[in-house]
């Protein structure tokens, strides 16, 4: 590790940056100033000391020539950036009191910053994480995906139901926005491919530019800045002006609406594939950018482009950004005059590609129709790379082909064009290996390998839970936050009586502080003394938010029933999006508010259980749920979530976890220790043989007496007395077409969560556990899943 590149810096000595960038570069005056142009200018004094790092770090580069990454995703779902970069360079604290003595409050002004919300979820959020890691480790990397204009929707609840609004950070200034219009590129589409001496050569019908945003994304400590390049469609020509002197001014614009269009909006279905044009267009928009940009740096400084693997790996986020391979390879062959044998090789040496989902309706397919026409030359090479493949594999089963009953299947080509695959946990890479993959596994034995998941402690523990953080800093001293593994030193204190007593009094104001803040959003009152029963993501039939609700209710029953038991008071937490066009989740959602406007007007309940849905679940709120649950649901049908995110970032903050063996919950359970660990229901192989059972939910339904009385209040409305039928479709689901097997796992899941009460009771133990939960996830620092892919994918070498 080099030291801190950047030099002290005293409070008045900030004071002072912060108002001259009032005055020269937000240009106004601390009399006049209001939170926002406080914000801009806090901003720009923290990215003065960012940008120094910054420079330095692509400089070493360039001078050292080091092998670069560059990670291509469609999303990263960054959040809010300043009090993240003001933390890794050391000045949270120096920084807030400046402002106090210029009369602001840090956080008020940080909390006024706009998510950057370029990503659904699980995906784009791990995106965000890795580049934050890389940039701790000192990776020389480039993030590269697109500057979308409107990230995902904002998402609020009328009457119960989500109704969706357009997100619109860009109208906001961008101070860690650096724009690049000297590094832009020509996108082709459509069009016609040309044969001409020999050289093929594409004429695009349709062309866009792609103009580079730069934000710089700082490492813990400073000792290391990436570069985060975010595409902007432009048109290529401004507009039409024959028409414009015509008097057309509609039609005259249509060549810059054409272009804005393509970095408009995120596409906001991350579940199933839908084969939209401008989605294709999208991908390889990026893609396309990413390589020329990739292509041109390595040529300033060399001249063969054989030895491209030894300078640039190149990571796909998933198979949105799958036409890399084909797109390096057209580029090699068709301007620079490499054999194909010869690209193909290249290009397979420089890419890798990281399977996130085993969901069939989420797996991309393209026609070949669609395909052929808006990227013709593409579609040949695609062809050829797959032809290349069957002939070196002459045994190879027609299945694992890359183009078959007219479309082109991403995964197989992704798949084929790279030198390792990997999958995102453990139990997730088994069945990549042994049911997605499972011919093209034997046909290329060690391509597959694994790499799990990991969140970065910057963010998910220093930022979002000062307080436990600090008695991390007391208990083990500083170095925590770029060693999680060190965490390990807190389990020496578990037994110390004193330590519990903090570590719960930690969560208990955390706590308090969710809760004034759950009441301002939503209303309601959620006392800190109970269970904070958290379950956030998205919302999808697979992650069984409906299982809990079904739960949840079966719950007030026996509260109801029983109003003298000795009931352990709970609120639940959901918080969610759902996928505009996804009619079952949003009646889930739907659902769900019912429910808790049910149960908090019934005064029978006294405060036992309340249930609370915040909308608009962002990383923002996540950054103030995570450090207040004291339960992680991680409830997924067995075989379903890749990893989860979410259940490190819960567990790392000391939340319990009640979970089925899914994704990384099988690691988590591993590491924290099973006795720690709320497990429950069908493992992945049970679920397959369930399924068999045509019956299987009907024979579930009946063997318990608590869910048929679920299902039959929600039928005769009673959370829906307006219209008592409003939920017989999710009934009618539950009994006759429950795919996820929400029947079979509900009693097994309703004694997990007994077995959670039963364990609140006796506080010290509970204490014990939760702190044990944060000792024992060093492993989930994404440092250590960054090392992973430096070591096992992209061998390259830390530059500190
Ligand atoms: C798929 C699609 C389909 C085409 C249209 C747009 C779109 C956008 C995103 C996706 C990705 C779905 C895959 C995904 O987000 N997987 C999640 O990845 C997390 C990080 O590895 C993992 O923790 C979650 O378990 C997994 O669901």
């Amino acid at each position: 590790m080099t030291t801190p590149l950047l030099p002290p810096v005293t409070i008045d000595q900030f004071r002072d940056d912060i108002l001259r960038h009032l005055t020269y570069s937000v240009g106004t005056d601390p009399e006049h100033a209001s939170s926002y142009d406080w914000r801009l200018a806090l901003s720009f004094a923290l990215r003065d000391r960012v940008v120094e790092p910054w420079f330095a770090s692509t400089r070493r580069t360039w001078t050292e020539d080091s092998k670069r990454v560059y990670y291509l995703s469609m999303e990263f779902l960054i959040g809010r950036v300043l009090e993240d970069a003001a933390i890794n360079i050391g000045l949270r604290d120096i920084a807030a009191g400046a402002l106090a003595l210029l009369g602001q409050d840090f956080t008020t002004l940080a909390e006024g910053e706009p998510d950057a919300a370029l990503g659904n979820g699980g995906l784009g959020r791990l995106a965000a994480c890795y580049m934050e890691s890389m940039a701790t480790l000192g990776c020389p990397a480039y993030g590269y995906g697109i500057r979308y204009e409107n990230g995902l929707f904002r998402q609020r609840f009328e009457s119960g139901q989500q109704v969706e609004a357009p997100e619109d950070w860009l109208t906001q200034r961008q101070p860690w926005d650096f724009e690049r219009p000297e590094s832009a590129y020509t996108i082709g589409f459509k069009g016609h491919v040309e044969n001409v001496d020999g050289r093929v050569r594409w004429i695009p019908g349709e062309t866009v530019l792609a103009s580079a945003h730069d934000m710089p994304v700082v490492g813990w400590r400073a000792n290391w800045a990436n570069t985060l390049r975010l595409w902007a469609a432009r048109p290529t020509t401004l507009f039409d002006l024959e028409r414009f002197n015509r008097g057309d001014y509609a039609a005259a614009a249509e060549p810059e609406i054409l272009a804005r269009t393509l970095s408009r909006v995120l596409y906001p279905d991350d579940t199933t594939y839908q084969g939209k044009e401008l989605r294709l267009k999208q991908e390889y928009f990026l893609t396309s950018a990413a390589i020329q940009d990739i292509l041109r740096r390595f040529l300033k400084t060399h001249d063969d482009l054989r030895q491209l693997p030894d300078k640039v790996a190149i990571q796909m986020n998933d198979t949105h950004p799958a036409l890399a391979g084909p797109e390096l390879i057209r580029l090699l062959v068709d301007h620079h005059g490499i054999a194909f044998a010869e690209a193909s090789r290249i290009a397979r040496e420089c890419l890798g590609y990281t399977n996130h989902t085993l969901l069939p309706e989420a797996l991309e397919r393209w026609s070949t129709w669609l395909m052929g026409t808006v990227l013709p030359r593409h579609m040949q090479i695609i062809e050829a790379i797959d032809a290349e493949h069957a002939q070196d594999y002459p045994a190879r089963p027609a299945h694992t082909a890359i183009v078959a009953g007219n479309e082109v299947k991403m995964g197989e080509l992704a798949f084929i064009t790279s030198h390792k695959v990997n999958g995102v946990s453990a139990l997730h890479t088994d069945l990549v290996r042994r049911n997605l993959f499972a011919d093209l596994d034997r046909l290329h034995p060690g391509r597959i390998i694994n790499e799990t998941n990991g969140v970065t402690p910057r963010r998910w523990l220093k930022l979002a839970n000062p307080g436990l953080s600090g008695l991390i800093t007391d208990t083990i001293g500083e170095g925590w936050e770029a060693d999680l593994d060190r965490l390990s030193g807190l389990e020496a204190h578990v037994e110390d009586r004193a330590f519990r007593d903090r570590f719960m009094a930690i969560k208990r104001a955390n706590k308090a502080a969710t809760s004034d803040w759950l009441a301002k959003r939503t209303g309601v009152q959620a006392d800190p003394d109970a269970i904070f029963d958290v379950q956030v993501k998205r919302i999808h039939e697979y992650k069984r938010q409906l299982l809990n609700i079904l739960q949840t209710i079966a719950q007030w029953q026996r509260i109801r029933d029983t109003p003298n038991g000795d009931h352990v008071p709970r609120v639940r937490i959901f918080g969610g999006k759902s996928a505009p066009g996804y009619a079952v989740a949003k009646e889930i959602i739907h659902l769900i508010n019912d429910v808790a406007a049910t149960i908090n007007a019934d005064p029978a309940v006294k405060g036992l259980l309340k249930v609370v849905f915040p909308a608009n679940y962002n990383v923002s709120m996540a950054e103030k749920l995570m450090p207040a649950a004291d339960l992680s649901e991680q409830i997924s049908t067995a075989g379903k979530e890749a990893s989860g995110t979410g259940n490190m970032k819960l567990s790392l903050n000391g939340a319990l976890t009640i979970g089925t063996l899914d994704g990384a919950n099988v690691e988590i359970r591993e590491r924290v220790g099973p006795e720690n660990f709320f497990l429950f229901g069908l493992t992945a192989d049970q679920v397959i043989q369930r399924r068999k059972d045509v019956d299987h939910a009907r024979h579930a339904i009946e063997a318990s007496q608590p869910l048929r009385d679920v299902l039959q209040m929600i039928a005769e409305g009673r959370f829906s007395p307006d219209q008592p039928d409003r939920y017989h479709g999710v009934v009618d689901r539950v009994w006759n077409h429950d795919y996820f097997l929400v029947a079979s796992d509900f009693t097994a899941y309703d004694d997990a969560q007994s077995q959670v009460d039963g364990v609140w009771r006796r506080p010290d133990d509970w204490a014990r556990m939760a702190a044990l939960n944060t000792a024992r996830m060093g492993f989930f620092s994404s440092d250590r899943a960054i090392r992973g892919y430096m070591n096992d994918i992209w061998s390259v070498e830390s530059a500190i």
